[in-house]
């Protein structure tokens, strides 16, 4: 076999291995089951952010500092993450760890790759634990509103069983172009709000959507995520990219995920901004199952394995929808997109 066919074979086999691996969500906490126990009558702490070595816990209404157990050889931050609950116990010196951690009701990753690097097959990056309802954050301007990471968004969140709502925030900056988009979401039933934190307006509508839940804000860079959880709070806590002189235009202001409690049993997790999603790790066929309004139309189209890509138009209801205007062109341009990245990652 000539040597580049043999590094082909291999490689794709790696490659194919360790989608499935990141896929099947594993991370390094698998090697420690003992660590995850199902509930426990010793008090815990809520995880409010990690760091390599260390977390930040509120424990005892207070905000504490605490390690990883002995025998755990993992950074912290691979192992517990912002809205996690955890057993906590004290050593000998008095030092705060972390005994175990109390099964999760979710766990929000997402894939991140090096797109610097061609083959890059990416790494699962968990981002959050326990969330109820997740909220992606878009602005009318600056940055622009586009709906790729919307779409790309509504799909990791579904798979994940997670509620989500749309925030269109610097709503004092919005026009018609922005109002179509957004018709386009509540046409399929994806709760929009709209917020402006210059003016204040419509903060009232997101606490009461949010209250009483363990939420995150999701987006790019500069949309004015911090800026809402200021307002959520109520004091001006956190860093934005408006009072901090080091950033540049509000790019990458925040920059590791934090946990703030606004009101009883009330929690919101601000994230960093980030650049594009990466969803080549689904399935080229499972990915038309999350756009909800091609499932209506499930069935019809001539081959059962359609997928609405290059199958000719008289066989396609799909397409034939998209032609009728009744399914959103958007929608469906962001459909190819994502089944083109996934085909070319299969390749
Ligand atoms: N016009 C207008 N500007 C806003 C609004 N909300 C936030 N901004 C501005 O947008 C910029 C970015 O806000 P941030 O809250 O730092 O954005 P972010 O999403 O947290 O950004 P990262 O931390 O980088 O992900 C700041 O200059 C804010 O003052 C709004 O409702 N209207
Ligand atoms: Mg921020
Ligand atoms: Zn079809």
């Amino acid at each position: 076999m000539p040597h580049y066919n043999r590094y082909k074979s291999t490689y794709t086999k790696r490659h194919i291995e360790e989608k499935k691996k990141a896929k099947s969500n594993t991370n390094t906490i698998n090697q420690y089951e003992d660590f995850i126990i199902k509930n426990t009558n010793e008090s815990t702490g809520i995880v409010i952010e990690t760091k390599y070595s260390e977390a930040i816990i509120l424990f005892d209404n207070e905000l504490i500092k605490a390690h990883l157990r002995k025998g755990i050889n993992a950074p912290c931050n691979k192992i517990i993450f912002p809205g996690d609950v955890v057993t906590i116990k004290q050593n000998k010196l008095n030092e705060y760890y972390i005994e175990n951690l109390i099964e999760r009701k979710n766990l929000l990753s997402r894939i991140k790759k090096d797109s610097s690097k061609k083959d890059d097959i990416g790494i699962r990056n968990n981002i959050a634990a326990n969330v109820d309802i997740a909220v992606i954050v878009v602005s009318a301007k600056e940055p622009p509103l586009h709906q790729k990471l919307i779409d790309r968004y509504l799909l990791i969140l579904q798979e994940n069983h997670i509620d989500c709502v749309i925030c269109l925030n610097k709503a004092d900056l919005k026009t018609n172009e922005e109002e179509k988009i957004l018709d386009v979401y509540r046409k399929i039933k994806v709760p929009v709000i709209e917020t402006s934190t210059i003016n204040c307006t419509g903060i009232e509508e997101l606490k009461s959507i949010l209250r009483g839940k363990q939420a995150i804000f999701l987006g790019h860079s500069g949309v004015g995520k911090s800026s809402l959880t200021n307002l959520l709070i109520g004091i001006e806590k956190v860093k934005t990219s408006h009072t901090s002189k080091k950033s540049l235009k509000g790019r990458h202001t925040t920059t590791s995920s934090r946990y703030y409690i606004w009101d009883k049993n009330s929690s919101i997790i601000d994230t960093p901004g980030i650049r594009s999603l990466d969803v080549s790790n689904f399935n080229k066929n499972e990915i038309k199952e999350y756009f909800q309004e091609f499932k209506s139309l499930e069935g019809n189209c001539k081959y059962s394995n359609c997928l609405h890509y290059k199958e000719k138009i008289e066989d396609c209801i799909v397409k034939q929808a998209v032609q009728k205007g009744i399914i959103s062109k958007a929608r469906y341009d962001s459909y190819i997109r994502i089944l083109e990245d996934i085909i070319k990652d299969e390749k």
